[in-house]
């Protein structure tokens, strides 16, 4: 997931889009010090530097350095591809202004528009991890119902199943994976949530589902996506003892929000609560640091 883009000329900041800020960091040291290492890039080559669950992609084109933030668990290939087309889309309309003294007096702010647009070709890769019956295809369903928005994209898969979420986020798209929560997969989840920015521990808020999360979904997901953010679904609060989600979060160690993904009641709050993880909006855990507690 693409979060900021700064673009600098001779230590002067040409333009800046920031849609979800880093946090626990000095982006402003940061930038510095990228900077000059992007000065001395040749033409067109692309770099990139990770920082806690950060990583700056960088570029110097017409000696003008163009640094991406991104998820450090988000795929650098894609990123650098949208670093291609960003920069090439910035020159198109720019290439002259930079060559001159005009750039110190040009407004680049037109700029964010394409930029939010390249954006919005990488789909956030969002997972539903969870025993087999907790409800993630449930979940699944619940996002992704035909009435909403445009185009929404179901694709089942033999591990799990898949889906295109589009409404309602921008600029971001995301692509939600379900992973099929049967025991003698959870080894292969590896491959498939590679990359993944977003983490939903899918629980149906029982002491044995707990126990299993924490015992056969934990080793996977810390190994697989140290960086990446997680919080907990504690679904089936209709049924009768189900722990509360203060109590699934205090066994999971992972802040717990209550879910009853059967009821399209619920669809709002659950879309609600992928917009919030995405742009960082409540409480969450990066999944390298979750402690296990009882
Ligand atoms: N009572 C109740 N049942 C639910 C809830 N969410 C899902 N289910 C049911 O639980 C069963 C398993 O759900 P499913 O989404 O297939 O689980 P998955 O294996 O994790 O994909 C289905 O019968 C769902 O209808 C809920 O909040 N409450
Ligand atoms: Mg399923």
């Amino acid at each position: 997931m693409i979060r900021e883009i700064h673009i600098f000329k001779e230590g002067q900041t040409l333009f800046k889009d920031i849609i979800v800020e880093n946090k626990d960091i000095d982006t402003d040291s940061v930038m510095t010090l990228v900077a000059s290492s992007a000065q001395n890039l040749q033409e067109w080559k692309i770099d990139s530097t990770e920082i806690n669950r950060y990583r700056f992609v960088y570029m110097n084109s017409h000696n003008a350095q163009f640094i991406v933030t991104m998820d450090r668990q988000s795929s650098l290939q894609k990123v650098n591809e949208a670093m291609m087309s960003l920069v090439s889309r910035f020159m198109m309309v720019f290439e002259s202004t930079l060559e001159s003294d005009e750039w110190k007096s040009t407004d680049f702010t037109p700029f964010g528009i394409g930029f939010r647009k390249i954006v919005g070709t990488i789909p956030v890769k969002m997972c539903l991890a969870g025993h087999g019956g907790t409800g993630k295809t449930t979940l699944l369903e619940l996002a992704t119902l035909p009435s909403r928005g445009p185009a929404q994209e179901y694709v089942p898969t033999f591990f799990g199943d898949k889906a295109l979420l589009k409404a309602d986020f921008d600029p971001y798209i995301f692509s939600i994976f379900d992973l099929g929560g049967q025991d003698r997969f959870v080894q292969e989840w590896g491959k498939i949530i590679r990359s993944g920015s977003l983490v939903f521990i899918v629980t149906d808020s029982t002491e044995a589902n707990l126990e299993w999360t924490k015992r056969i979904a934990y080793p996977v997901l810390k190994a697989e996506l140290p960086y990446a953010r997680a919080i907990a679904i504690a679904n089936k609060q209709d049924l009768p003892g189900a722990l509360s989600p203060q109590e699934v979060a205090g066994k999971l160690g992972v802040p717990a929000y209550g879910m009853q993904a059967n009821q399209l009641d619920f669809r709002e709050r659950w879309l609600e609560l992928i917009r919030a993880l995405a742009f960082e909006e409540l409480e969450f855990k990066i999944v390298g640091e979750i402690k296990e507690t009882e």
